[in-house]
């Protein structure tokens, strides 16, 4: 397939570049660098300095002879997706062209401002760009479980069905996300919904918790290949964060009471998961929603595992509750459904010890990389 990747500079748009080009596919990435730059500007340089994807795709068809097209450009600006679908028409574009950071979301206004244009422009743009120039190419939007909030009922996937006063309908499962960033994506999700049923699009958006890891089949090649790996405050997840401060020596930093419970997956599963949507388009005028994650931890159970693993490892793991910077319930149901991806094919790799353990493993090896400044939080939500 002809596949247009959007954000492939990112933690997971450069390893799906690789896997699915490693399959046959013709891969397009795009991608602005806004990540790096975000990052230099907020003291968040992540733990390995990926070289840039003109270098990353060099090396990557040098070891394995399997090209990446790649294109520096803005997609706000809508003349760069014209430009590439009047050339490339893409069977499927996969969206992950996002300012993914729920914590930047909530620095000030510039950034919260950066957040709200960059995402819903981008979002916007692509939908533009199918309907003029590729009506049947399928959008794989990357949502995320935190469009749902922790509802004190069972998640569905995206859709719920509702008796009102003797009649009955369905609808997109109520939303309440947790931070501007997370709005941005229930947003995308309404935007989306109305040209799927006004103009027939065809769509998937996934919606991933939480993702943990950097290894996947293409990064064994080289660590050049590896993807940015942020453990910092604002672009760094819960898991990766943790792997780091397990080897910095510096104390878990479990956000409040720890009792906040999300859906994790590794980075394998995100190619997996990706690969099959692709694999299993949806029809014209019909937007898919898959709830994408393996397995549910709470802040506290992730602590405990990385601790017990680390200190196999003697890390002398400590685990520190400290005040939650963000305004969230520390003590709740979940129970999201997650089916859908399963009955498409999806094989998870779980968080087993081993699976800590190589992780743990990787990221002594930039032990001397790790600046422990970047750990305390420094953004409250109020
Ligand atoms: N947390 C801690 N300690 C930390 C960091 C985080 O206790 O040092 C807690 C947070 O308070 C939160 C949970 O861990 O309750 C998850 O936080 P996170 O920073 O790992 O994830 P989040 O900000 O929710 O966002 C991340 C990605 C985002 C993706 C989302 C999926 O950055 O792009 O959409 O995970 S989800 O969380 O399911 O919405």
């Amino acid at each position: 397939m002809k596949v247009l990747i959007l954000g492939g500079d990112g933690y997971l748009g450069w390893p799906t570049a690789m896997s699915l080009s490693a399959r046959g596919h013709d891969v397009w990435v795009v991608d602005n660098y806004l990540r790096r730059k975000t990052a230099v500007e907020t003291a968040s340089e992540a733990l390995l300095n990926a070289p840039l994807l003109d270098e990353r795709a060099a090396i990557f068809k040098a070891e394995t002879g399997n090209g990446i097209k790649v294109t520096i450009g803005d997609l706000c600006d809508r003349s760069v997706l014209d430009n590439i679908f009047t050339i490339f028409k893409p069977d499927v574009v996969i969206h992950y062209a996002e300012q993914p950071s729920a914590p930047y979301s909530m620095m000030n206004y510039e950034t919260a401002r950066l957040t709200f244009d960059n995402n819903l422009q981008t979002t916007f743009n692509v939908i533009w760009a199918v309907l003029q120039h590729a009506p049947e190419c399928h959008i794989i939007k990357l949502g995320t479980m935190g469009e749902y909030g922790t509802p004190n009922i069972d998640i569905e996937e995206g859709w719920i069905d509702i008796e009102h006063k003797g009649r009955s309908g369905k609808f997109l499962y109520p939303r309440a996300a947790g931070s501007l960033y997370h709005t941005t994506k229930v947003l995308d999700t309404d935007l989306l919904w109305f040209y799927v049923r006004t103009y027939g699009l065809k769509v998937s958006d996934l919606m991933q918790g939480p993702v943990y890891g950097f290894a996947t089949a293409e990064t064994d090649i080289s660590d050049k290949l590896l993807p940015h790996f942020h453990y910092d405050d604002i672009f760094g997840t819960v898991v990766n964060r943790f792997l780091v401060q397990a080897v910095a020596g510096v104390p878990l930093t479990v956000y409040g009471k720890g009792g906040q419970t999300r859906g994790y997956l590794n980075i394998q599963d995100t190619l997996q998961c990706v690969e099959l949507a692709m694999n299993n388009p949806v029809d014209a005028g019909e937007l898919r929603i898959l709830n994408q994650f393996t397995e549910t931890f709470s802040v506290n159970e992730l602590a405990e595992k990385i601790q017990a693993v680390g200190n196999v490892l003697n890390l002398n793991v400590e685990v520190k509750a400290i005040e939650n910077p963000r305004k969230e319930l520390e003590d709740h149901y979940y129970n999201p459904i997650h089916s859908g991806l399963n009955e498409l094919g999806l094989k998870p790799h779980y968080m087993t010890d081993q699976v800590i353990a190589g992780m743990l493993n990787k990221v002594l090896e930039y032990k001397d990389r790790i600046d422990v400044s970047k750990i305390l939080p420094r953004v409250k939500w109020s």
